[in-house]
């Protein structure tokens, strides 16, 4: 199912059939460009090394060539459409999926729909000005392809609000360009991207475990009865898995840099040779897995349940699962604070689904923790290890919000954890050290000395590529 480049909009869902929708998202087209401009990359550039996406296929989906940066196709493509699909869960399970939008829903689909538009344009507001300190042409280009692709999952969502929520679901489209990340008047809608993004190891952070909520989240969105939802989905889950790539790699190297320093100068203080120590890590991450923790909501939510018994929201691989799909008469055990302890509590299953896709995000997280010790091991250090803490660390959404819980998993009263936190999170010291490292390396083949070179180019080219020309 190949993508029409000809047209202003590249599309593959017969956009010129439907004169008044492709006018609407022609007016809106200027907006998104105005929006780019303003909140989009500051670094000006003559042109980047980027993939674009020309088929919705298995393979060979995408090209990939120099464009200049504001030049880039962004278009709506959605995964080709399975005539026979049925809904697979929940209270319409067996019955044919939706390709309207039914009355009842819509409030519910139309906000679904809105806060993972949010998110998109939020994460390229976050990251816009990253472009001024990339540690090499090979990582800026990565930044730049992230960028692109979060521009065009905002379009995604944006098709599915003008053609399928009336007006209501146009002045829903304006109001995406008009709030902004860590705006005091109008923020984005979920916390974590109201954050900074203000480093390089932020970024990978940030790539690692918030892009993997949005794994996911657009894993369930992908089991939608409203069949457009799914198709969408499915589509930019093929785009992200690079993003999680730019992630997983980015910690692998900073973790290898560490580990080549500690093995070369025999101590654990990395600063006086340009590296992030293995503390500094482990408090990044702990802030931006606990953040991204937030992003799943409650640990119980009735929002939760109605979006899947009314077959708006499904399960992360639903399909796998061993079960009747309705769960209308299952348990799960959830574990929440309780005095000075944490126990588990059972809860109707449906009430407990944000909790049931938090567990499969934490059990994909651990891959990267075992990845990165694996690592540490392979340089010969065996006494440093990195962990995820504990669910309850730091939360600001859900059953732990208000407590205080260490990484470890221990209640404390508000001055233990205030004694705690430097050692937990990242304090403005390390935020400085880690800042002060952030020098660009526009030079092709050259590298920031504080992370390890990545093992591969991109799309098989050489590392010293010309991936970014000024
Ligand atoms: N911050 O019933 P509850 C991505 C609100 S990332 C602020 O517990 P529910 C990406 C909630 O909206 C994926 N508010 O939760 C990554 C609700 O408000 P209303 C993004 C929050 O509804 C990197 C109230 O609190 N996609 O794609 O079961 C780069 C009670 O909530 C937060 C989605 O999230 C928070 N953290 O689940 C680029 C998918 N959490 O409605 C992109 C769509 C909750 O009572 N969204 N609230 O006014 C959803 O599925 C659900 O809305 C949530 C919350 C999972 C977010």
């Amino acid at each position: 199912m190949s993508i029409d480049y000809s047209e202003r909009i590249p599309n593959n869902v017969d956009l010129a059939d439907d004169r008044r929708l492709q006018r609407a998202l022609e007016s809106w087209q200027p907006r998104f460009l105005q929006w780019w401009g303003e909140m989009g990359p500051t670094l000006p550039t003559q042109d980047v090394y980027l993939r674009t996406a020309i088929d919705v296929g298995r393979e060979g989906w995408a090209h990939f060539g120099r464009v200049r940066v504001p030049d880039y196709r962004w278009g709506i493509f959605l995964a080709e459409r399975n005539p026979d699909r049925r809904i697979g869960f929940g209270q319409h399970k067996g019955e044919s999926v939706w390709q309207q939008v039914p009355g009842e829903h819509r409030a519910s689909l139309q906000r679904l729909i809105v806060v993972q538009g949010d998110t998109e344009p939020a994460s390229v507001e976050q990251q816009r000005r990253l472009g001024l300190t990339a540690p090499s042409l090979y990582d800026l280009r990565n930044l730049f392809q992230v960028n692109v692709e979060e521009g065009r999952h905002l379009w995604a969502m944006v098709y599915l609000l003008h053609a399928y929520f009336g007006r209501a679901g146009r002045d829903e489209a304006e109001a995406l360009l008009l709030r902004n990340s860590g705006s005091e008047d109008s923020p984005r809608i979920l916390g974590a991207f109201n954050e900074e993004t203000p480093d390089w190891l932020s970024f990978f952070m940030f790539t690692y475990f918030t892009d993997r909520d949005g794994k996911y989240q657009l894993g369930t969105l992908k089991e939608s009865a409203f069949d457009p939802l799914s198709r969408t989905c499915e589509f930019m889950l093929k785009e992200e898995a690079h993003h999680m790539f730019v992630g997983t790699t980015g910690v692998d190297r900073v973790v290898e840099r560490a580990a080549q320093l500690m093995r070369a100068h025999d101590t654990d203080d990395l600063a006086p040779f340009g590296g992030i120590s293995l503390p500094v890590i482990q408090k990044y991450l702990n802030f931006h897995y606990s953040v991204s923790l937030d992003l799943f909501g409650g640990e119980t939510s009735t929002n939760v349940a109605n979006y899947y018994s009314s077959g708006l929201k499904g399960r992360w691989q639903e399909d796998r699962r061993r079960d009747d799909h309705v769960l209308a008469h299952s348990v799960a055990t959830v574990e929440q604070p309780e005095g000075d302890r944490i126990t588990g509590v059972e809860h109707p299953a449906l009430t407990a689904l944000n909790h049931d896709l938090r567990d499969a995000y934490i059990a994909d997280c651990e891959t990267g923790i075992t990845r990165w010790n694996r690592i540490l091991a392979s340089h010969g250090i065996t006494g440093h290890r990195l962990a995820l803490p504990h669910v309850g660390f730091n939360r600001k959404v859900g059953a732990f919000a208000g407590w205080h819980v260490t990484p470890g998993g221990r209640i404390v009263d508000a001055a233990t954890w205030a004694a705690g936190r430097p050692s937990w999170l990242p304090t403005p010291a390390d935020k400085a050290y880690v800042e002060s490292l952030m020098r660009p390396v526009y030079e092709p083949g050259k590298i920031a000395a504080w992370l390890a070179p990545p093992r591969n180019g991109i799309n098989g080219q050489p590392l010293d590529y010309e991936y970014v020309r000024f």
